[in-house]
């Protein structure tokens, strides 16, 4: 399966029912206001919110009026979702000549940090990166060992310390494990517990604060993990993470999971935070670099 193939597939929840909204709202008829007003419903209905459901609707102004097919509707409005999502289309920058480089990995807990985390390791040891994992969520025993099983399948060296220590003191060690291993990315994986926000935050800072200690330019990324099936709710956690931490860039992931998947046009709307890899399903090979056409495309099944 070609990678589109792959993304259209894990868009298929998405993409069929707004399919079928549109086709219900303009099928063989003029797009009068009753049609128009269907067809809002349906992109809202699709977790995009209300202002990018706007937008896209005064993309379709010139066709009021007219009896237009599906399809070109479709094809209107993917073109608008493209315009929205070229600005925060921005792949991770790993030719700032940092070594290591440092990417950090946030989310509430089951948000799919320690999966994006194994698939971008196997992904950048593949394109030829010398890449090490620091499994930096020390609270759940069951975390480490989800962990290894990536860093083994990806043939990448996991840092680990003894359950329940402090996961400031693992990056610490980690980060100097990878200075002296001539390691080019290192990716530190955390504990992300949102009901404990006083405490996660402390942490978070904490761990940055250690990483600075060895690397002030570090780290080089800040990667926050929103699942894609919580909808507008991953607005929210944008905010609040945003708060404790210098977000540099998202993951949207379980994309395959969810008929919401138009939060990710939200996201690109309420903030300026690049998308740098979506999710679309469990597997090594479902985590795909953000391109915002084929993105739309396979979002309006086209
Ligand atoms: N379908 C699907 N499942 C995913 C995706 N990403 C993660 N998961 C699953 O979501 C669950 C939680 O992921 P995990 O990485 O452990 O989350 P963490 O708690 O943030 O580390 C696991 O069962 C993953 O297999 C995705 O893109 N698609
Ligand atoms: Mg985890």
């Amino acid at each position: 399966m070609s990678w589109f193939e792959r993304l259209k597939k894990g868009l298929t929840k998405t993409s069929s029912k707004l399919t079928q909204n549109v086709v219900a709202a303009v099928d063989g008829r003029k797009l009068d206001q009753e049609a128009i007003e269907q067809l809002e419903d349906a992109l809202i209905m699709s977790d995009m919110g209300p202002s990018v459901a706007a937008q896209l609707i005064e993309s379709l102004d010139d066709m009021r009026g007219r009896t237009v097919s599906d399809t070109e509707v479709r094809e209107r409005i993917s073109q608008e979702v493209t315009r929205i999502l070229e600005r925060v289309a921005e792949p991770i920058d790993l030719s700032q000549n940092k070594k290591p480089f440092v990417i950090l990995v946030i989310g509430v807990n089951g948000t799919g940090k320690t999966t994006t985390i194994g698939k971008l390791a196997s992904a950048l040891k593949n394109s030829g990166e010398k890449v090490m994992i620091a499994a930096g969520d020390t609270f759940r025993a069951a975390a480490v060992e989800q962990l290894q099983i990536w860093g083994e399948r990806a043939g990448v060296p996991v840092v680990t310390q003894d359950n329940g220590s402090d996961a400031a003191s693992l990056a610490f060690e980690a980060i100097q494990k990878a200075k002296d291993e001539n390691i080019d990315v290192l990716l530190i994986d955390t504990a992300g517990r949102l009901h404990n926000k006083s405490n996660l935050m402390d942490e978070l800072k904490k761990i940055v604060r250690v990483i600075k200690k060895i690397d002030p330019s570090a780290p080089h990324e800040t990667l926050l993990t929103l699942d894609a099936t919580t909808g507008q709710n991953a607005l929210s956690q944008v905010k609040v993470f945003g708060e404790m931490a210098n977000v540099t860039g998202l993951a949207l992931t379980k994309l395959d999971g969810t008929a919401k998947g138009g939060v990710v046009i939200s996201l690109a709307k309420a903030y300026d935070i690049p998308v740098r890899l979506i999710g679309v399903g469990e597997g090594q090979e479902d985590m795909q670099p953000f391109q915002p056409r084929e993105f739309a495309r396979g979002l309006l099944g086209l």
